[in-house]
C-alpha cells in the first residue's frame, strides 16, 4: 500500500504525526524510534516568551481520556529555534510548527522569526482552551479566528502551507472552517481537546488548577471523526489533519475515511511512545485488508455514496 500523502504543498512519507502538546519537540520520542520515519513531528506551541504555565496540579487522567490545563508551558519562540527545531533538522523530521498568541501581532511576529527557518509548515492554535480568558479562544468566532489567519497568512513565507487549528467547542465547525479558508488557510486541523473538568472528590475541588481543562484521548474521537466529516463535507478541497484520540490504525482509518489526509497521535504516547510508528504498520494493513492500493483513495471515501 502507497502510504505516501501530501499536507497542501508538503509530501510526506506517510501519514501519521505526532499532536502538537503530546512529544515536545520530539526529542523524548527520539529514543524510542527514528523521528524520521514519521510522517512528521507537531512542535508544542510555541508563544514569544517563555512561559511556566498554570498552577498545578495541571493534568488528570478518567477512565475515558485525559485533561490538561498546561497553560503554554514553553521556552519562547529564540530557545526554541537554537534548540528544538535545530534537533528536529538535524535528525531528518518534517516539522510542523505550531504557534500560539495572545493577540494577532504575537502570531504575526512568530511568523516572522520564522520566515527563514527550516519548517515544513505552520499550525496556528488559536484553539488553546487553557488561556486565560476563554474570549482568547479565536477559533470560538469565525471574524477573530479569520482575522489572525489572514494575518499570519500575510506575514509567513508564502512557501510554508499554514492550517488552522480549531476546537470542538462550537456550534458550527463548518462555519469557522469556511472562514478560515477564505482567510487563507491552506488545510485545518481538527480537533483541538473539548473543555471539561473533574472534581477531586477527596479534597472536594477541583482537580485541576486552572479548574477546567481540555479533554483528550478516546473520549474524544467520535466527536473528532464528526468534525472532520462536516468539515470535508463543506469544503472537499481543504486539506485536513485529523486527530483526537487516535491509538490504532483502525482509529487512523475512520478519520482517513472522513476525510483526512492525514492523522496526528497524541494522548496515545503517553502510554506507549512507539504508538505513533505502530500506527503507520497497523494503518498499511487495515488498508491492504479492504483493498485500497493508496492512502490517497482512502481519504474521504466515507462521503462517497455506496
Ligand atoms: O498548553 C495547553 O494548555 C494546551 C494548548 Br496550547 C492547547 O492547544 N490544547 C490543550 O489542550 N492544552
Amino acid at each position: 500500500v502507497d502510504l505516501r500523502t501530501s499536507l497542501a504543498s508538503v509530501q510526506l512519507a506517510n501519514p501519521v504525526l505526532t499532536a502538537s502538546g503530546c512529544a515536545a519537540a520530539g526529542k523524548e520520542l527520539g529514543q524510542f524510534f527514528d523521528v524520521a520515519d514519521l510522517g512528521g513531528i507537531v512542535t508544542k506551541s510555541i508563544m514569544m516568551r517563555p512561559r511556566s504555565g498554570r498552577a498545578t496540579p495541571r493534568m488528570a487522567e478518567t477512565p475515558s481520556g485525559m485533561l490538561n490545563s498546561i497553560g503554554l508551558q514553553g521556552p519562547g519562540i529564540d530557545s526554541f529555534i537554537a534548540n528544538d527545531l535545530k534537533w528536529l533538522k538535524d535528525n531528518g523530521a518534517r516539522t510542523v510548527v505550531s504557534i500560539a498568541g495572545h493577540n494577532t501581532d504575537e502570531f504575526v511576529n512568530l511568523a516572522k522569526r520564522l520566515y527563514n527557518q527550516p519548517i515544513d509548515l505552520l499550525e496556528v492554535n488559536i484553539s488553546c482552551p487553557n488561556v486565560e480568558s476563554r474570549g482568547q479562544v479565536f477559533a470560538c468566532d469565525p471574524l477573530a479566528a479569520s482575522r489572525v489567519i489572514s494575518a499570519v497568512r500575510r506575514a509567513a513565507n508564502p512557501n510554508v502551507p499554514i492550517f488552522a487549528k480549531l476546537t470542538p467547542d462550537v456550534t458550527d465547525i463548518a462555519a469557522i472552517a469556511r472562514s478560515v479558508a477564505d482567510a487563507g488557510a491552506d488545510g485545518i486541523s481538527l480537533i483541538n481537546t473539548l473543555l471539561g473538568m473533574v472534581i477531586d472528590l477527596d479534597t472536594l475541588r477541583p482537580a485541576l488548577g486552572g479548574i477546567t481543562g481540555g479533554l483528550s484521548g478516546p473520549a474524544i474521537r467520535p466527536v473528532a471523526v464528526r468534525c472532520v466529516w462536516q468539515v470535508h463535507q463543506a469544503v472537499p478541497h481543504l486539506p485536513l489533519l485529523g486527530m483526537g484520540g487516535i491509538k490504532t490504525g483502525r482509529d487512523a482509518l475512520e478519520f482517513i475515511l472522513a476525510g483526512a489526509c492525514a492523522v496526528s497521535v497524541g494522548t496515545a504516547v503517553f502510554h506507549d511512545p512507539t504508538a505513533p510508528m505502530r500506527i503507520i504498520g497497523e494503518l498499511r494493513d487495515e488498508l491492504a485488508l479492504r483493498g485500497f492500493a493508496s492512502l490517497t483513495d482512502a481519504v474521504g471515501f466515507a462521503h462517497k455514496s455506496a
